[in-house]
C-alpha cells in the first residue's frame, strides 16, 4: 500500500488540477489532498480564492482518484500532515521545486515534483473572464 500526498488552492477547478491529481494518484494506491484554506490562500496572494474553501473541498472530495480530503492551514505544516496521513509520497508541481525537500530530511516521506500542465492557471483564467 503506497499512500500519495499533495496539496493546492485548487480554485476555479481547471483542467491543470485534473492532469496533476491524477498522475499523483498513478504513482500509488491512495491519494490524500491538502486543500489550502481561504486564509492560507490570503497570506499567499493576498486576495481570497473566488470559491469558498467548502466548495473547493467538495470540487476535489467529488473525483474519482482522490481518496481523502482535509483543509490545509499553513504551507509549513507538511511534516504533520505528512505523519498524521502516513503518506510515503509527498507530490507538488514543478513550480515548487526545492520548497518542500525539507519534508524528506524531517519525514523521510519522498518527495517528487510533477511538471504542470502548460498554458493554463488559475490567474490566467481570472484574467481572461475580466477582459470579456
Ligand atoms: N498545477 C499544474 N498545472 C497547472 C496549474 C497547477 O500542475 N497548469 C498544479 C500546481 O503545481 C499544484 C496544484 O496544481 O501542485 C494546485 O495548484 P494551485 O491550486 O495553484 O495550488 P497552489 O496555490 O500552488 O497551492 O501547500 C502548497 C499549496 O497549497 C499549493
Amino acid at each position: 500500500m503506497k499512500t500519495i500526498i499533495t496539496f493546492g488552492t485548487f480554485d476555479v477547478f481547471h483542467v491543470g488540477h485534473v492532469n496533476i491529481l491524477e498522475r499523483a494518484r498513478n504513482l500509488g494506491n491512495k491519494l490524500i489532498v491538502g486543500v489550502s484554506s481561504d486564509k492560507l490562500n490570503y497570506s499567499k496572494k493576498n486576495r481570497y480564492p473566488i470559491y469558498s474553501q467548502d466548495d473547493r473541498i467538495r470540487i476535489v472530495s467529488s473525483l474519482r482518484f482522490v481518496d481523502e480530503v482535509f483543509l490545509e492551514e499553513s504551507l509549513d505544516l507538511k511534516d504533520l500532515y505528512i505523519r498524521e496521513y502516513n503518506a510515503d509520497t509527498l507530490v507538488m508541481g514543478n513550480d515548487w521545486v526545492g520548497r518542500f525537500d525539507w519534508v524528506k530530511e524531517k519525514t523521510g516521506c519522498e518527495v517528487i515534483y510533477l511538471e504542470r500542465t502548460p498554458a493554463i492557471s488559475t490567474t490566467e483564467v481570472i484574467e481572461i473572464v475580466r477582459k470579456i
